[in-house]
C-alpha cells in the first residue's frame, strides 16, 4: 500500500491529539490532515476547522487533500451523553453516516472507527467479557456505538468498505485531558495527586473497569490499520484491553510515589454507568488476528504518568 493521506476528525480530543502526532511521525506531517470543530493553535501540521455535521465541508476537505484514509474520532462520550440523549444520538450517528457515505462515494481505502466497552451492558459477563457477548448498553453513548459497529459491518459487507474498529476501554494519557466519560477519573486522579495531594472520586472504591495506557491504545490503533485485510476477521469492532483496576488500587499505586496522597469516594450518576460495564475484557481475537499485546501494567503506567506530568509542569514553569 502506498503512503496514506489521512484525515482525522476530532483531532483535538483525548485520543485525537496523541494519535495525530503519532500518525505524523509515522507517515510525515504533510500526510495527516487534523480537523476539529474548534480551531487549534497547534503549530505543526495541517489543520482544517471542520464541523463533522456539515457533510459538504467534509467532502470539500476529502477532495482538497485527496484523502485515502479516515480516522473518525468525533463522539460524545458516556457521561456527557446522558445530559442530552437525543442530541448525543444525533451527533454520534449522523457524523458516522457522513463519514461512511463520503468514504463510499470517494472510494476511501481505509477507515478507523472507535467503539467502546460501553457497548456492553448488565447482561454481558462482567469478567473476561468475550468478543461475542450480549450487547444491551444502558447509555445512549453505548447504544450509538452498538448501532455504529453494525453499520460499519454493513458498509463492509454491502460496499466492501475497509472499516476497522476497536472497543476502547478507558484511556489514560498525560498529553490530553479525558472528555466527558465515566473512566475520566483515572486521568484526573494523577493531576489531583500532583497538584493537591488528594482526590475526590466519583466512583466507589471497588469499581473495577478495563483501561489502557494511551501509548498502548495508539499502537493498537495503528497496528490494526496496518494489518493486511485478510487478517481482519471482525468488522464490527475488536475487544481491546490493557489492564483492569479499581479506584482503590490505583490510589494505592500512586501512594507508592506520593505517600501522603489521600482519596475520598463520592459516587454520582456515573456509578450506575460503571456498574453496567465489564470489569475485564477478553481481547484474544485481537491477539490472534493481528498480534495485539499491551505493554503497560498498573505499576509501569503509574510511574510513567507521574513522571511525564511532573516533566510538563516543570516545562510550563520554565
Ligand atoms: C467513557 O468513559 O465514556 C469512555 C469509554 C470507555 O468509551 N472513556
Amino acid at each position: 500500500m502506498s503512503k496514506p493521506t489521512i484525515l482525522v476528525t476530532g483531532a483535538g480530543g483525548q485520543i485525537g491529539t496523541v494519535l495525530t502526532n503519532s500518525l505524523r511521525k509515522k507517515y510525515g506531517s504533510d500526510q495527516v490532515i487534523a480537523t476539529d470543530i474548534r480551531p487549534t493553535n497547534e503549530p505543526d501540521g495541517i489543520f482544517e476547522q471542520l464541523d463533522i455535521m456539515d457533510k459538504d465541508r467534509l467532502t470539500q476537505v476529502i477532495q482538497d487533500y485527496n484523502i485515502t484514509q479516515i480516522y473518525h474520532l468525533v463522539a460524545i462520550l458516556s457521561a456527557n451523553g446522558e445530559k442530552n440523549p437525543l442530541r448525543t444520538w444525533q451527533i454520534n450517528m449522523d457524523s458516522l453516516f457522513h463519514v461512511l457515505e463520503a468514504a463510499r462515494i470517494h472510494k476511501i481505502e481505509r477507515i478507523f472507527f472507535p467503539s467502546s466497552i460501553a457497548t456492553f451492558g448488565p447482561n454481558a459477563p462482567a469478567f473476561n467479557t468475550p468478543q461475542l457477548s450480549y450487547l444491551d448498553p444502558t447509555t445512549v453513548y453505548g447504544i450509538s456505538k452498538v448501532a455504529a459497529e453494525n453499520w460499519c459491518n454493513y458498509y463492509f459487507l454491502k460496499y466492501g468498505l475497509d472499516i476497522r474498529s476497536l472497543r476502547y476501554p478507558g484511556i489514560i494519557s498525560y498529553q490530553s485531558a479525558a472528555g466527558g466519560g465515566t473512566t475520566d477519573y483515572a486521568v484526573d486522579i494523577f493531576h489531583a495527586a500532583l497538584e493537591k495531594g488528594r482526590f475526590s472520586c466519583f466512583l466507589k472504591s471497588d469499581t473495577k473497569l478495563p483501561m489502557i495506557y494511551m501509548e498502548d491504545a495508539v499502537r493498537a490503533t495503528i497496528d490494526l490499520m496496518e494489518a493486511p485485510s485478510e487478517q481482519i476477521t471482525i468488522r464490527t469492532s475488536y475487544n481491546l484491553t490493557g489492564l483492569s483496576f479499581t479506584p482503590a488500587e490505583i490510589a494505592d499505586e500512586i501512594k507508592k510515589h506520593i505517600p501522603n496522597f489521600t482519596i475520598e469516594y463520592h459516587p454520582d450518576f456515573r456509578q450506575a454507568i460503571a456498574d453496567s460495564w465489564p470489569a475485564s475484557i477478553d481481547d484474544s481475537m485481537a491477539q490472534k488476528d493481528w498480534g495485539w499485546r499491551p505493554i503497560f501494567d498498573l505499576a509501569k503506567m503509574t510511574s510513567e504518568m507521574l513522571m511525564q506530568l511532573k516533566k510538563s509542569s516543570v516545562n510550563q514553569k520554565a
